[in-house]
């Protein structure tokens, strides 16, 4: 409007900027401070959408605030171009996932171009060039070496639609997180990731994080590491040599242990049932086919009845001396702890659901009445610290055989010999020395966590670099032979069917035993997509050089990140993997921090109708058309206003004409101006001069805290303050309104970045603004307005004070109370009633 031509000034400016390349980071020579800004990368399905549109958008104005401020910022961008959308994509099309996924990344590298993005252009990567992914074959191989990649036969979790295992962090909900079909397990030979090794180390250091990374990501992550610490209690079995072993967190209540659970598709349930009666082998072998029948869903359900077998074989409490029948019951799961636990139904819910459904007895030992201090017993206590017991019940309601409710709070032990009437902790304290000194347990922790199951049967990935020989050594493919490349797609059956396509790969398959000559086979298995993105951010550091993964001289610069940005859905899978690498190559030696990401910033979801945008839904607002009306500017400066960072947009909130009106009165403000780059700032409107520097000086802060919104907002409250010192003020010629005007350009920068350096080139500049240094603020306009507040005692002036103007009642009050001359005149009167009218006016009457 009014010659505001949006688009115009964005081709030009994107021209200028393809031309000089301004954003390119500074080389070693370079000695400003550094910051390494990065949106996680995008995966190359389609162009961009409105979603990339906001993560970016936030990523860019980090990047670009930085470079004002000071410092040499590496802002990089590349692509996570591996992976099954773009080979489900190409078989539905007929087509090469190759082409496929590079014409994807050309779109998306012309979208991020029209978007005004300042990237580092030079240092692009794409995860499916073989220059990239022979380092992650450099670095399986490494993780090899350390034994923290190994091959075992396990159950998994299988998708039974794209016909592929999952790692554990790939289930939610029992569904795959890609397709949402229900995931099902079944036993394979696969290669794992032994991430469990780093639980303690990825748990512990999450402590580094607090107050850096949202806290939700933090708990997520902690729940997902799953730590629980207990004890390892070792049960002698009827007819066995081999004792069992359990893992229980509450070691203290095992007087109270009436039976043993195990997991009915576990090893051992299925050799305590081999050396029962035949009778027992049919019904466990029933049970367990049953069990195999039910999804992760079902098993892990909480409100369904109890199901199991009597194996009719009995365990030993190595306490005393008991003897505990062993039953093989759904709820016990093979691959947590040692797939087997001693059960105490009186304080643990589901085993008392257990023994209630089948008639085993249940033994208090743990006095949930008896009061300890500090603890909260789960009945409540009267004054006198008796029970209080719902009307005409008696302690026997606390009964848990009865009631159904196991006691699990605090208490004190009792049927317990030696730990009677010691407290929880006490108790577990005593229980693990005397295990100990018996040589029947000792302390012990658990963990949710499972180590990361990388193979997958699909073959737009990385090839493992192993070679199976026929005398069934794995040995890895010689350093020499490496990037091992993934054959021509043509000719090639890529349909899921359950084994990696790369197996029909013929030719590609053959290879020869490197000690031997003997010809051996290639493994046909791709790796897991989430081991490309696990380092990424490093090879940024030397993205063209193909001798090394990385340079450890750069990661030293450079890394960890400052600032990662991206979407919570990477909570755990992505956050989780790159975090374990950095670990292992900082064990490596090869860079020297153990955390990849030192702040972190989760935008959340755009939305239209409530809903999260996507192709599937049909509620696209197309990018690329929206590059061209309203244009990027609009687009990018809408969503920083929209609201905080964190919270979900929804697309029909986010006024984009009212973006576009905004910055066509800002662009008419340079426009206007016209004074010349010379004038002596100091004797401008003090008034506007004030509104300027306020923003200059809150801006920083704002964006450190990612309030991105309120200095769009507070960038308009300065546009219009500008207006008014033009029109019906001090006119277009008064140096506050050019300082107001480049500061508007500058901050501008940020979210507009095209109508930013037009800006600026309107106001007399030659250089970008994109690279101009912040200005600072001047500390004398930045004193608050004060006026003087009157306090009267019983109608009688006492005294004066000076005060903010934006001072609340309360405030005034308590300053009036303290203040030396009014208590002189108090004396030793006391105030009965205080009238305050804020910022003016106290009255005390005594
Ligand atoms: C005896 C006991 C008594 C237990 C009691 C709890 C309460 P978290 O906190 O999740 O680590 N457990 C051990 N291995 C199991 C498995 N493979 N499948 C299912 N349950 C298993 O839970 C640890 C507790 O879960 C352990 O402590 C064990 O039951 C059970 F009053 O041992 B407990």
């Amino acid at each position: 409007s009014d010659g505001y031509d949006a688009y115009a000034i964005q081709q030009k400016w994107q021209q200028r900027w393809l031309e000089a390349d301004p954003f390119r980071a500074g080389g070693s020579e370079d000695t400003r401070p550094r910051k390494y800004v990065l949106g996680m990368f995008p995966y190359p399905s389609g162009d961009l959408h409105m979603g990339h549109a906001e993560s970016y958008a936030y990523v860019d104005i980090v990047a670009r605030f930085w470079r004002h401020r000071g410092y040499n910022v590496l802002n990089p961008i590349g692509w996570d171009s591996f992976g099954l959308p773009a080979e489900n994509a190409a078989i539905q099309r007929g087509a090469d996932p190759r082409e496929w996924t590079y014409a994807n990344i050309d779109q998306h590298k012309k979208s991020f171009r029209e978007y005004g993005s300042s990237y580092d252009w030079s240092r692009i990567l794409h995860t499916s060039d073989p220059e990239y992914y022979r380092w992650n074959q450099w670095l399986f191989q490494r993780m090899y070496e350390r034994d923290l990649a190994y091959r075992k036969e396990s159950p998994v979790n299988w998708c039974p639609n794209d016909q592929t295992v999952l790692a554990n962090e790939q289930v939610v909900d029992g569904r795959c997180e890609r397709c949402g079909a229900e995931v099902v397990k079944k036993k394979l030979t696969q290669w794992y990731f032994k991430i469990t090794d780093y639980a303690d180390r990825l748990l512990d250091d999450l402590n580094q994080l607090e107050g850096f990374w949202p806290q939700k990501v933090i708990r997520m992550q902690r729940n997902w590491i799953g730590r629980s610490v207990g004890a390892d209690i070792d049960f002698e079995i009827e007819g066995r040599d081999e004792k069992v072993t359990v893992f229980s967190t509450r070691p203290d209540t095992l007087h109270g242990a009436t039976f043993m659970v195990v997991a009915p598709d576990s090893d051992l349930a299925a050799e305590l049932a081999a050396g029962s009666s035949a009778e027992v082998r049919a019904r466990f072998q029933d049970y367990l086919e049953s069990v195999q029948r039910e999804t992760e869903i079902e098993r892990q359900a909480t409100d369904r009845p109890k199901t199991g077998v009597f194996l009719d074989r009995f365990a030993i409490n190595p306490i005393n001396g008991e003897r505990l029948p062993i039953w093989a019951a759904d709820y016990v799961l093979a691959d947590y702890g040692h797939g087997a636990v001693m059960a105490v139904p009186a304080h643990d819910q589901r085993d008392l659901d257990f023994a209630r459904a089948f008639d085993l007895p249940v033994k208090v030992v743990v006095d949930t009445t008896a009061p300890i201090t500090g603890a909260i017993p789960v009945i409540d206590l009267d004054e006198n610290g008796d029970p209080i017991l719902p009307e005409g019940e008696s302690l026997d309601s606390i009964d848990p055989a009865k009631t159904g409710i196991a006691l699990t709070g605090e208490g004190r032990m009792i049927h317990s010999g030696s730990l009677d009437g010691l407290s929880k902790r006490n108790a577990i304290a005593r229980i693990i020395d005397e295990l100990g000194a018996a040589g029947t347990g000792r302390a012990a922790k658990s963990y949710r966590l499972r180590d990361w199951l990388i193979s997958r049967q699909r073959f737009w990935g990385t090839p493992i670099p192993m070679i199976h020989t026929q005398d069934g050594r794995i040995v890895p493919v010689p350093e020499d032979q490496l990037p091992l490349r993934l054959p021509d797609a043509a000719g090639l059956d890529l349909k899921p069917k359950g084994t990696s396509p790369l197996g029909g790969a013929t030719e590609w398959m053959q290879t020869t035993d490197p000690e031997t000559g003997e010809a051996a086979l290639r493994d046909p298995d791709t790796m897991d997509t989430f081991v490309d993105s696990s380092w990424y951010f490093l090879r940024f550091l030397a993205a063209n050089d193909d001798t090394q993964a990385f340079p450890t001289a750069e990661a030293d610069r450079w890394a960890p990140v400052d600032s990662y940005i991206g979407g919570v859905e990477h909570a755990i899978l992505h956050l989780l993997y790159a975090r374990f690498i950095t670990k292992v190559l900082f064990d490596l030696g090869l860079i020297d921090f153990t955390e990849p990401f030192t702040s972190l910033i989760n935008q959340g979801m755009v939305l239209l109708d409530g809903s999260k945008m996507s192709k599937s839904k049909g509620n696209l607002v197309e990018f690329a058309a929206s590059m061209v009306d309203p244009g990027a500017d609009a687009v990018r400066t809408a969503i920083a206003f929209a609201g905080p960072v964190e919270d979900d947009i929804n697309w029909e909130d986010v006024s984009t004409t009212g973006a576009q009106k905004f910055l066509a009165r800002a662009w008419r403000i340079a426009s206007d101006v016209t004074s010349e780059t010379d004038v002596v700032w100091a004797e401008g409107d003090v008034a506007l001069r004030r509104v300027t520097h306020r923003l200059l000086a809150d801006a920083p802060g704002l964006i450190e805290h990612t309030k991105f919104n309120v200095v769009v907002a507070r960038l308009m409250e300065l546009v219009n303050a500008t207006r008014k010192t033009i029109d019906t003020g001090a006119g277009p010629a008064d140096p506050a309104v050019r300082e107001a005007a480049e500061a508007t350009a500058m901050i501008l920068d940020l979210f507009a970045p095209h109508l930013a350096e037009e800006m600026w080139e309107i106001l007399g500049y030659d250089g970008f603004v994109g690279l101009a240094t912040w200005r600072t603020a001047d500390p004398t306009l930045l004193v608050e307005d004060s006026v003087t507040a009157v306090v009267q005692i019983d109608g009688k002036m006492r005294a004066t004070l000076e005060v903010p103007a934006r001072i609340d009642a309360a405030e005034l009050e308590a300053l009036a109370r303290a203040d030396a001359r009014v208590q002189r005149s108090l004396g030793d009167r006391e105030i009965t009633r205080a009238i305050v009218r804020a910022p003016k006016v106290v009255s005390f009457s005594t």
